[in-house]
Protein backbone atom coordinates (compact mmCIF):
# COMPACT_ATOMS: atom_id res chain seq x y z
CA UNK A 1 0.00 0.00 0.00
CA UNK A 2 3.10 2.52 0.57
CA UNK A 3 4.75 1.53 -3.18
CA UNK A 4 0.68 3.31 -3.75
CA UNK A 5 1.85 6.39 -2.10
CA UNK A 6 5.24 6.31 -3.62
CA UNK A 7 3.99 6.22 -6.71
CA UNK A 8 1.16 9.57 -6.36
CA UNK A 9 4.01 11.53 -4.71
CA UNK A 10 6.52 11.07 -7.42
CA UNK A 11 3.55 11.37 -10.18
CA UNK A 12 2.95 14.80 -8.59
CA UNK A 13 6.84 15.81 -8.99
CA UNK A 14 6.35 15.71 -12.71
CA UNK A 15 3.89 17.88 -14.67
CA UNK A 16 4.59 20.64 -12.15
CA UNK A 17 3.66 24.50 -12.27
CA UNK A 18 1.51 26.54 -14.73
CA UNK A 19 1.17 23.69 -17.47
CA UNK A 20 -0.39 21.47 -15.07
CA UNK A 21 -2.85 23.57 -13.97
CA UNK A 22 -3.66 24.77 -17.17
CA UNK A 23 -4.44 21.80 -18.29
CA UNK A 24 -5.94 20.47 -15.24
CA UNK A 25 -8.47 23.43 -15.45
CA UNK A 26 -9.46 22.68 -19.19
CA UNK A 27 -10.56 19.13 -17.94
CA UNK A 28 -12.71 20.26 -14.81
CA UNK A 29 -14.08 23.52 -17.36
CA UNK A 30 -15.01 20.95 -20.18
CA UNK A 31 -16.35 18.37 -17.66
CA UNK A 32 -18.58 21.33 -16.07
CA UNK A 33 -19.65 22.85 -19.44
CA UNK A 34 -20.91 19.74 -20.73
CA UNK A 35 -22.54 18.38 -16.82
CA UNK A 36 -20.33 15.73 -16.45
CA UNK A 37 -18.30 14.93 -12.93
CA UNK A 38 -14.89 13.99 -12.96
CA UNK A 39 -11.72 13.12 -10.76
CA UNK A 40 -8.06 12.60 -11.38
CA UNK A 41 -6.45 10.05 -9.79
CA UNK A 42 -3.23 8.23 -9.78
CA UNK A 43 -2.34 5.25 -12.37
CA UNK A 44 -0.46 3.31 -9.18
CA UNK A 45 -2.16 -0.53 -9.41
CA UNK A 46 -5.84 -1.50 -7.73
CA UNK A 47 -4.45 -3.48 -5.21
CA UNK A 48 -7.09 -4.13 -3.01
CA UNK A 49 -9.30 -5.03 -6.05
CA UNK A 50 -6.65 -7.60 -7.05
CA UNK A 51 -7.25 -9.65 -3.89
CA UNK A 52 -11.43 -9.35 -4.94
CA UNK A 53 -11.39 -10.05 -8.66
CA UNK A 54 -8.65 -12.70 -8.61
CA UNK A 55 -11.82 -14.41 -7.21
CA UNK A 56 -14.75 -13.01 -9.02
CA UNK A 57 -16.16 -15.13 -11.93
CA UNK A 58 -16.96 -12.21 -14.10
CA UNK A 59 -18.42 -12.24 -17.60
CA UNK A 60 -17.59 -10.26 -20.63
CA UNK A 61 -14.03 -9.45 -19.29
CA UNK A 62 -10.73 -11.16 -19.55
CA UNK A 63 -9.76 -13.50 -16.52
CA UNK A 64 -5.99 -11.79 -16.03
CA UNK A 65 -6.58 -9.89 -12.71
CA UNK A 66 -2.93 -7.63 -13.86
CA UNK A 67 -4.78 -6.47 -16.53
CA UNK A 68 -7.62 -5.78 -15.19
CA UNK A 69 -5.81 -3.42 -11.84
CA UNK A 70 -2.91 -2.26 -13.77
CA UNK A 71 -3.31 0.77 -15.76
CA UNK A 72 0.32 0.29 -17.03
CA UNK A 73 -1.62 -2.79 -18.75
CA UNK A 74 -3.98 -0.52 -20.87
CA UNK A 75 -1.59 2.45 -21.39
CA UNK A 76 2.32 1.69 -20.55
CA UNK A 77 3.45 4.94 -18.66
CA UNK A 78 0.07 5.80 -17.64
CA UNK A 79 0.73 8.38 -14.80
CA UNK A 80 -2.60 9.42 -13.64
CA UNK A 81 -6.38 8.66 -14.84
CA UNK A 82 -9.63 11.18 -15.90
CA UNK A 83 -12.51 9.56 -14.68
CA UNK A 84 -15.37 11.20 -16.05
CA UNK A 85 -19.12 10.41 -14.80
CA UNK A 86 -22.11 10.63 -17.73
CA UNK A 87 -25.45 11.03 -15.51
CA UNK A 88 -27.90 8.75 -17.30
CA UNK A 89 -30.71 11.97 -17.21
CA UNK A 90 -27.71 13.56 -19.92
CA UNK A 91 -28.69 10.90 -22.21
CA UNK A 92 -31.88 11.17 -24.71
CA UNK A 93 -34.57 9.10 -24.27
CA UNK A 94 -35.05 7.23 -28.08
CA UNK A 95 -37.38 4.39 -27.32
CA UNK A 96 -40.74 5.23 -25.31
CA UNK A 97 -42.84 2.83 -23.38
CA UNK A 98 -46.17 1.31 -25.49
CA UNK A 99 -49.84 1.50 -24.58
CA UNK A 100 -50.83 -2.43 -23.77
CA UNK A 101 -54.03 -3.79 -24.50
CA UNK A 102 -55.20 -5.83 -21.59
CA UNK A 103 -54.09 -8.98 -22.06
CA UNK A 104 -51.66 -8.55 -24.69
CA UNK A 105 -47.64 -9.83 -24.02
CA UNK A 106 -45.33 -7.38 -23.12
CA UNK A 107 -41.82 -7.22 -21.92
CA UNK A 108 -39.85 -4.45 -19.81
CA UNK A 109 -36.67 -2.43 -21.30
CA UNK A 110 -33.62 -0.94 -19.77
CA UNK A 111 -31.58 1.85 -19.85
CA UNK A 112 -29.70 0.12 -21.96
CA UNK A 113 -32.10 -0.38 -24.57
CA UNK A 114 -34.08 3.13 -24.39
CA UNK A 115 -32.08 5.58 -24.06
CA UNK A 116 -28.78 7.02 -26.30
CA UNK A 117 -25.57 4.59 -26.43
CA UNK A 118 -23.47 6.43 -23.18
CA UNK A 119 -20.25 4.44 -25.28
CA UNK A 120 -20.82 6.73 -27.83
CA UNK A 121 -21.28 9.82 -26.33
CA UNK A 122 -18.62 9.08 -22.92
CA UNK A 123 -16.04 8.35 -25.68
CA UNK A 124 -16.77 11.60 -27.81
CA UNK A 125 -16.26 13.61 -24.81
CA UNK A 126 -12.92 12.14 -24.00
CA UNK A 127 -11.82 12.19 -27.42
CA UNK A 128 -12.96 15.90 -27.60
CA UNK A 129 -10.80 16.76 -23.98
CA UNK A 130 -7.96 14.69 -25.60
CA UNK A 131 -7.66 17.06 -28.56
CA UNK A 132 -8.09 20.17 -26.16
CA UNK A 133 -4.91 18.89 -23.86
CA UNK A 134 -3.02 17.96 -26.20
CA UNK A 135 -3.13 21.65 -28.24
CA UNK A 136 -1.27 22.22 -25.13
CA UNK A 137 0.84 19.19 -24.31
CA UNK A 138 1.92 15.82 -25.92
CA UNK A 139 0.89 12.91 -24.51
CA UNK A 140 0.03 9.67 -24.84
CA UNK A 141 -3.21 8.49 -23.88
CA UNK A 142 -6.30 5.49 -23.74
CA UNK A 143 -10.07 6.36 -23.79
CA UNK A 144 -11.72 3.06 -22.32
CA UNK A 145 -15.52 3.19 -21.96
CA UNK A 146 -17.18 0.14 -21.00
CA UNK A 147 -14.82 -2.28 -23.09
CA UNK A 148 -11.23 -2.42 -21.30
CA UNK A 149 -10.12 -5.02 -18.61
CA UNK A 150 -9.16 -1.96 -16.38
CA UNK A 151 -12.28 -2.50 -13.17
CA UNK A 152 -13.86 1.70 -14.53
CA UNK A 153 -15.56 1.73 -10.78
CA UNK A 154 -12.70 0.91 -8.98
CA UNK A 155 -11.19 3.96 -11.02
CA UNK A 156 -14.09 6.48 -10.17
CA UNK A 157 -14.08 5.22 -6.53
CA UNK A 158 -10.46 6.48 -6.57
CA UNK A 159 -10.92 9.33 -8.45
CA UNK A 160 -13.33 10.84 -5.80
CA UNK A 161 -16.64 10.45 -7.28
CA UNK A 162 -18.28 7.89 -5.29
CA UNK A 163 -18.67 4.73 -3.24
CA UNK A 164 -19.50 1.76 -3.89
CA UNK A 165 -23.20 0.68 -2.88
CA UNK A 166 -24.66 -2.83 -1.79
CA UNK A 167 -26.43 -2.78 -5.45
CA UNK A 168 -22.89 -3.11 -7.00
CA UNK A 169 -22.66 0.53 -8.27
CA UNK A 170 -20.94 3.69 -7.72
CA UNK A 171 -23.33 5.97 -5.89
CA UNK A 172 -22.12 9.77 -6.67
CA UNK A 173 -23.60 12.59 -5.02
CA UNK A 174 -25.14 14.22 -7.56
CA UNK A 175 -26.15 11.23 -9.86
CA UNK A 176 -26.82 8.63 -7.35
CA UNK A 177 -26.48 5.02 -9.03
CA UNK A 178 -27.54 6.23 -12.44
CA UNK A 179 -24.29 7.35 -14.43
CA UNK A 180 -22.10 5.69 -16.29
CA UNK A 181 -18.01 6.17 -16.07
CA UNK A 182 -15.14 6.90 -18.82
CA UNK A 183 -11.47 7.06 -18.31
CA UNK A 184 -8.97 8.95 -19.91
CA UNK A 185 -5.56 6.80 -18.78
CA UNK A 186 -2.80 9.86 -19.57
CA UNK A 187 1.39 9.41 -19.41
CA UNK A 188 1.23 12.88 -17.99
CA UNK A 189 0.81 13.65 -14.15
CA UNK A 190 -1.92 15.99 -13.65
CA UNK A 191 -3.18 14.41 -10.09
CA UNK A 192 -3.85 17.43 -7.74
CA UNK A 193 -4.79 17.74 -4.45
CA UNK A 194 -8.40 19.88 -4.88
CA UNK A 195 -11.80 18.26 -4.21
CA UNK A 196 -12.13 16.78 -7.92
CA UNK A 197 -8.43 15.69 -7.69
CA UNK A 198 -8.36 12.83 -5.33
CA UNK A 199 -5.26 10.74 -4.97
CA UNK A 200 -6.29 8.19 -2.22
CA UNK A 201 -3.44 5.63 -2.24
CA UNK A 202 -5.88 2.42 -1.24
CA UNK A 203 -4.78 2.49 2.03
CA UNK A 204 -6.95 5.17 3.16
CA UNK A 205 -9.66 3.28 0.93
CA UNK A 206 -12.08 1.36 3.35
CA UNK A 207 -13.27 -1.61 0.81
CA UNK A 208 -14.77 -3.69 3.75
CA UNK A 209 -18.63 -3.30 2.11
CA UNK A 210 -20.60 -2.92 5.67
CA UNK A 211 -18.31 -0.33 7.15
CA UNK A 212 -17.68 1.39 3.75
CA UNK A 213 -21.42 1.61 2.84
CA UNK A 214 -22.44 2.68 6.47
CA UNK A 215 -20.16 5.61 6.42
CA UNK A 216 -20.85 7.24 3.11
CA UNK A 217 -24.30 6.52 2.34
CA UNK A 218 -25.70 2.90 2.53
CA UNK A 219 -27.97 2.82 5.35
CA UNK A 220 -26.84 -0.44 7.53
CA UNK A 221 -29.99 -2.24 7.28
CA UNK A 222 -31.23 -1.13 4.04
CA UNK A 223 -32.47 -3.92 2.04
CA UNK A 224 -34.29 -2.59 -0.95
CA UNK A 225 -31.95 -3.35 -3.58
CA UNK A 226 -30.96 -6.82 -2.38
CA UNK A 227 -35.15 -7.69 -1.68
CA UNK A 228 -35.90 -6.54 -4.98
CA UNK A 229 -33.38 -8.34 -7.18
CA UNK A 230 -35.37 -11.00 -9.32
CA UNK A 231 -32.78 -13.41 -8.83
CA UNK A 232 -30.52 -13.25 -5.47
CA UNK A 233 -27.99 -12.30 -7.70
CA UNK A 234 -26.95 -9.60 -5.25
CA UNK A 235 -26.81 -11.73 -2.19
CA UNK A 236 -25.08 -14.61 -3.67
CA UNK A 237 -22.69 -12.15 -5.55
CA UNK A 238 -22.94 -13.97 -8.33
CA UNK A 239 -22.97 -11.48 -11.55
CA UNK A 240 -24.00 -15.11 -13.75
CA UNK A 241 -27.24 -15.11 -11.65
CA UNK A 242 -27.81 -11.44 -12.61
CA UNK A 243 -30.51 -10.37 -15.37
CA UNK A 244 -28.39 -7.95 -16.84
CA UNK A 245 -26.30 -10.69 -17.99
CA UNK A 246 -28.11 -13.44 -18.77
CA UNK A 247 -30.30 -10.91 -21.20
CA UNK A 248 -26.91 -9.90 -22.76
CA UNK A 249 -25.11 -13.50 -22.66
CA UNK A 250 -24.68 -15.27 -26.16
CA UNK A 251 -26.18 -18.14 -27.70
CA UNK A 252 -29.17 -20.32 -26.08
CA UNK A 253 -30.37 -19.94 -22.44
CA UNK A 254 -31.20 -22.55 -20.05
CA UNK A 255 -34.87 -23.32 -19.42
CA UNK A 256 -34.09 -21.85 -15.68
CA UNK A 257 -32.34 -18.93 -17.42
CA UNK A 258 -35.58 -18.38 -19.70
CA UNK A 259 -37.30 -18.42 -16.50
CA UNK A 260 -35.07 -16.08 -14.70
CA UNK A 261 -35.64 -13.24 -16.67
CA UNK A 262 -39.05 -12.47 -16.19
CA UNK A 263 -40.59 -10.06 -17.85
CA UNK A 264 -36.54 -8.15 -18.83
CA UNK A 265 -35.99 -8.13 -22.80
CA UNK A 266 -32.30 -6.70 -22.44
CA UNK A 267 -30.50 -5.42 -19.51
CA UNK A 268 -31.95 -4.88 -15.63
CA UNK A 269 -32.99 -1.53 -13.51
CA UNK A 270 -34.23 -3.18 -10.72
CA UNK A 271 -31.92 -2.88 -8.39
CA UNK A 272 -31.05 1.19 -9.33
CA UNK A 273 -34.51 1.78 -9.23
CA UNK A 274 -35.88 1.35 -5.95
CA UNK A 275 -32.60 3.04 -4.23
CA UNK A 276 -33.61 5.65 -2.55
CA UNK A 277 -30.17 7.56 -3.71
CA UNK A 278 -31.51 7.54 -7.13
CA UNK A 279 -32.66 10.58 -8.55
CA UNK A 280 -35.61 11.31 -10.29
CA UNK A 281 -37.77 8.30 -13.27
CA UNK A 282 -35.23 8.02 -15.33
CA UNK A 283 -35.53 4.25 -14.76
CA UNK A 284 -39.26 4.20 -14.88
CA UNK A 285 -40.46 1.49 -16.62
CA UNK A 286 -40.60 1.09 -19.97
CA UNK A 287 -43.00 -1.53 -21.54
CA UNK A 288 -43.46 -2.89 -24.94
CA UNK A 289 -45.74 -5.50 -27.10
CA UNK A 290 -43.51 -8.85 -27.33
CA UNK A 291 -45.63 -9.02 -30.99
CA UNK A 292 -42.80 -6.33 -32.19
CA UNK A 293 -39.89 -8.23 -31.01
CA UNK A 294 -40.47 -11.60 -31.50
CA UNK A 295 -39.72 -11.98 -35.24
CA UNK A 296 -37.48 -8.91 -34.97
CA UNK A 297 -35.25 -8.73 -38.49
CA UNK A 298 -31.55 -6.87 -38.40
CA UNK A 299 -33.21 -3.88 -40.44
CA UNK A 300 -35.64 -3.11 -37.78
CA UNK A 301 -33.70 -3.56 -34.90
CA UNK A 302 -31.44 -1.23 -36.46
CA UNK A 303 -34.13 1.40 -36.54
CA UNK A 304 -35.21 0.48 -33.11
CA UNK A 305 -32.83 0.41 -31.40
CA UNK A 306 -29.38 1.30 -33.64
CA UNK A 307 -27.90 3.88 -31.38
CA UNK A 308 -28.75 2.52 -28.19
CA UNK A 309 -26.31 0.45 -26.09
CA UNK A 310 -28.42 -2.76 -27.15
CA UNK A 311 -26.64 -2.75 -30.42
CA UNK A 312 -23.92 -4.39 -28.69
CA UNK A 313 -25.97 -7.57 -29.45
CA UNK A 314 -28.46 -6.90 -32.14
CA UNK A 315 -31.47 -8.23 -33.28
CA UNK A 316 -30.71 -12.09 -32.26
CA UNK A 317 -30.36 -11.73 -28.38
CA UNK A 318 -33.02 -9.46 -28.24
CA UNK A 319 -35.31 -11.99 -30.47
CA UNK A 320 -34.45 -14.67 -28.13
CA UNK A 321 -34.99 -12.78 -25.00
CA UNK A 322 -38.52 -11.55 -26.64
CA UNK A 323 -39.50 -15.51 -26.98
CA UNK A 324 -38.79 -16.38 -23.43
CA UNK A 325 -40.41 -13.24 -22.01
CA UNK A 326 -43.78 -14.46 -24.13
CA UNK A 327 -43.34 -17.86 -22.25
CA UNK A 328 -42.88 -16.83 -18.91
CA UNK A 329 -45.93 -14.27 -19.85
CA UNK A 330 -47.98 -17.86 -20.42
CA UNK A 331 -46.58 -19.57 -17.32
CA UNK A 332 -45.86 -16.58 -14.46
CA UNK A 333 -48.30 -14.66 -15.66
CA UNK A 334 -48.37 -12.76 -11.85
CA UNK A 335 -44.59 -11.54 -12.45
CA UNK A 336 -46.10 -9.36 -15.18
CA UNK A 337 -47.85 -6.74 -12.71
CA UNK A 338 -47.61 -3.39 -13.72
C1 LIG B 1 -18.77 -7.31 -16.46
C2 LIG B 1 -19.69 -6.14 -16.23
C3 LIG B 1 -21.02 -6.40 -15.95
C4 LIG B 1 -21.53 -7.82 -15.68
C5 LIG B 1 -21.15 -8.18 -14.21
C6 LIG B 1 -21.57 -7.09 -13.20
C7 LIG B 1 -20.81 -7.09 -11.87
N1 LIG B 1 -21.54 -6.85 -10.80
O1 LIG B 1 -19.61 -7.27 -11.82
C8 LIG B 1 -23.06 -7.65 -15.94
C9 LIG B 1 -23.39 -7.97 -17.38
C10 LIG B 1 -23.97 -8.49 -15.03
C11 LIG B 1 -23.22 -6.14 -15.72
C12 LIG B 1 -24.41 -5.56 -15.39
C13 LIG B 1 -24.57 -4.19 -15.18
N2 LIG B 1 -23.67 -3.23 -15.43
CO1 LIG B 1 -21.84 -3.60 -15.87
N3 LIG B 1 -19.96 -3.77 -16.25
C14 LIG B 1 -19.19 -4.81 -16.31
C15 LIG B 1 -17.72 -4.40 -16.53
C16 LIG B 1 -17.37 -4.64 -18.02
C17 LIG B 1 -16.71 -5.11 -15.61
C18 LIG B 1 -17.20 -5.17 -14.15
C19 LIG B 1 -16.34 -6.05 -13.24
O2 LIG B 1 -15.15 -6.19 -13.40
N4 LIG B 1 -17.02 -6.64 -12.22
C20 LIG B 1 -16.40 -7.44 -11.17
C21 LIG B 1 -16.82 -6.83 -9.80
C22 LIG B 1 -16.25 -7.66 -8.63
O3 LIG B 1 -16.23 -5.54 -9.69
P1 LIG B 1 -16.98 -4.15 -9.89
O4 LIG B 1 -18.38 -4.20 -9.42
O5 LIG B 1 -16.76 -3.62 -11.28
O6 LIG B 1 -16.10 -3.15 -8.97
C23 LIG B 1 -16.18 -3.18 -7.57
C24 LIG B 1 -15.32 -4.15 -6.91
O7 LIG B 1 -14.01 -4.06 -7.43
C25 LIG B 1 -15.44 -3.56 -5.49
N5 LIG B 1 -14.37 -3.92 -4.61
C26 LIG B 1 -13.12 -3.48 -4.63
N6 LIG B 1 -12.43 -3.98 -3.61
C27 LIG B 1 -13.28 -4.72 -2.91
C28 LIG B 1 -13.08 -5.45 -1.76
C29 LIG B 1 -14.15 -6.19 -1.26
C30 LIG B 1 -13.94 -6.99 -0.03
C31 LIG B 1 -15.42 -6.18 -1.94
C32 LIG B 1 -16.58 -7.00 -1.46
C33 LIG B 1 -15.59 -5.41 -3.07
C34 LIG B 1 -14.50 -4.69 -3.54
O8 LIG B 1 -15.42 -2.16 -5.65
C35 LIG B 1 -15.66 -1.88 -7.00
C36 LIG B 1 -16.64 -0.74 -7.04
O9 LIG B 1 -17.92 -1.07 -6.51
C37 LIG B 1 -17.78 -2.86 -16.19
C38 LIG B 1 -16.85 -1.97 -17.04
C39 LIG B 1 -15.40 -2.14 -16.61
N7 LIG B 1 -14.52 -2.45 -17.56
O10 LIG B 1 -15.08 -1.99 -15.44
C40 LIG B 1 -19.28 -2.50 -16.42
C41 LIG B 1 -19.94 -1.54 -15.42
C42 LIG B 1 -19.55 -1.93 -14.02
N8 LIG B 1 -21.44 -1.79 -15.58
C43 LIG B 1 -22.14 -0.78 -15.42
C44 LIG B 1 -23.57 -0.80 -15.46
C45 LIG B 1 -24.28 0.55 -15.56
C46 LIG B 1 -24.27 -2.01 -15.40
C47 LIG B 1 -25.81 -2.21 -15.29
C48 LIG B 1 -26.55 -1.20 -14.43
C49 LIG B 1 -26.38 -2.25 -16.74
C50 LIG B 1 -27.88 -2.55 -16.85
N9 LIG B 1 -28.75 -1.54 -16.81
O11 LIG B 1 -28.26 -3.69 -17.00
C51 LIG B 1 -25.86 -3.63 -14.67
C52 LIG B 1 -25.82 -3.56 -13.11
C53 LIG B 1 -25.60 -4.91 -12.47
C54 LIG B 1 -25.03 -4.79 -11.05
N10 LIG B 1 -25.91 -4.86 -10.05
O12 LIG B 1 -23.82 -4.62 -10.88
C55 LIG B 1 -21.32 0.49 -15.18
C56 LIG B 1 -21.38 0.90 -13.70
C57 LIG B 1 -21.55 2.39 -13.46
C58 LIG B 1 -21.66 2.71 -11.96
N11 LIG B 1 -22.08 3.93 -11.70
O13 LIG B 1 -21.38 1.91 -11.10
C59 LIG B 1 -19.88 0.02 -15.68
C60 LIG B 1 -18.70 0.68 -14.97
C61 LIG B 1 -19.82 0.34 -17.19
C62 LIG B 1 -19.66 1.86 -17.46
N12 LIG B 1 -18.55 2.30 -18.01
O14 LIG B 1 -20.51 2.66 -17.19
N13 LIG B 1 -22.02 -5.49 -15.86
S1 LIG C 1 -29.36 -5.72 -12.33
FE1 LIG C 1 -31.29 -6.82 -11.83
S2 LIG C 1 -30.73 -9.01 -11.64
FE2 LIG C 1 -28.81 -7.79 -11.64
S3 LIG C 1 -28.34 -7.47 -9.47
FE3 LIG C 1 -29.60 -5.70 -10.11
S4 LIG C 1 -31.74 -6.28 -9.71
FE4 LIG C 1 -30.50 -8.15 -9.60
S1 LIG D 1 -31.16 0.24 -2.14
FE1 LIG D 1 -30.31 0.68 -0.09
S2 LIG D 1 -28.70 -0.89 0.23
FE2 LIG D 1 -29.21 -0.89 -1.97
S3 LIG D 1 -27.68 0.48 -2.88
FE3 LIG D 1 -29.50 1.73 -2.43
S4 LIG D 1 -29.16 2.59 -0.35
FE4 LIG D 1 -27.68 0.92 -0.68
Amino acid sequence: MDANKTICQANENQTEGADREALREIIFGYAKRFGLICGICCAAPLDAERVVLKDSRTPFVVGDVIKRTDPQKSLRGAKCAVVAGLGSSGLKRLVESEEIAEDEPYGELSSLAVLEDYHAVLKKHLRRLADLLSSRKAFKFKILVDGGALNERALAIRAGLGFSAKNGSVVSPEFGPDWHIGCLLLDIDLTGANKNGICKPDAELNFNPSETNAKAGCPPDCRLCADACPTGALTSEDPLRCVSYLTQKDGELTEAEQEAIGAQLYGCDICRRVCPHSKGNIFKTTLVRLSGLTEIDAAGFDRRFGKTAANWKGAETIKRNARAVLRNWGRRAERFDR
